[in-house]
């Protein structure tokens, strides 16, 4: 086995890739780097100093999006591609990817994640006043989206699964691993193909290992946290 997947356990892009290889029935490793705690080499290994990292043998690339594309083209008699060849179902698969990568992203790390776990992370309070705003007034925007395009359907395109569900999933599952994932009743499309991914024996098994790294992290914390306290009460 030559393929190694760098990243984080509860990185959306790193889950994305790890889910994509798992789909695709690719054999893998996972190997944990944190870019906020970097082996020396970061910088050699990801020009934008990012994670997830591929290694393919002697080929290394960067970036969720050119992995996902290079193991979805490289590894085609594993299992049915999952951006589809189909001109215009591709361009529409690419770009849920694209606005889910962006827009969703941006709210969901620096609105919610942040502030409750990276803070942690870092030593810093949680910033609830940020994540109760981000939930009331900057998520409903690309939630409703997103809700709009998946209304009617199982899947995103073509009746099937595609790299446009891996990639709306990934970055929803932060908002579940920070318990703020929204109510059905609020967008029921949404969260019933939300529902639907968390069925797949690939997304049950990863998101069981990211909640026992989350736990373990957060236990970690605490107990940093605790014997600073009784260091210095
Ligand atoms: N466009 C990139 C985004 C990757 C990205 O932002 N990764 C985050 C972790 S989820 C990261 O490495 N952040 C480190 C930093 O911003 O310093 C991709 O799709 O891989």
């Amino acid at each position: 086995m030559s393929i190694t997947i760098y990243g984080s356990a509860l990185s959306p892009f790193t889950r994305k890739v790890t889910l994509v290889a798992i789909e695709k029935g690719i054999e893998f490793v996972s190997t944990d780097l944190i870019p906020y705690n970097p082996p020396d080499n970061f910088a050699a290994m990801s020009p934008l100093k990012r994670i997830p990292i591929l290694q393919d043998g002697d080929y290394t690339l960067n970036d969720s999006s050119a992995i996902s594309a290079y193991l979805d083209a490289a590894y085609t008699n594993s299992s049915s591609s999952l951006i589809p060849d189909d001109p215009k179902a591709r361009g529409y698969v690419l770009w849920i990817e694209e606005y889910t990568d962006t827009a969703l992203f941006e709210v969901v790390s620096e609105g919610v994640f942040r502030p409750i776990f990276i803070n942690q992370l870092l030593g810093d309070p949680l910033d609830m006043a940020t994540v109760q705003d981000t939930v009331q007034n900057r998520l409903p925007e690309p939630l409703t989206y997103l809700e709009n395009k998946i209304t009617g359907k199982s899947y995103f395109s073509n009746n099937r699964l595609t790299l446009a569900d891996i990639s709306v999933y990934a970055q929803l599952a932060n908002l579940e691993h920070a318990r703020h994932l929204p109510e059905a009743d609020e967008f029921p499309a949404l969260m019933s193909h939300y529902g639907r991914m968390k069925e797949l024996a690939s997304v049950q098994h990863l998101f069981e290992r990211e909640a026992q790294y989350l736990a373990a992290m957060l236990k970690q914390l605490q107990s940093a946290s605790d014997v600073r306290a009784a260091r210095d009460p």
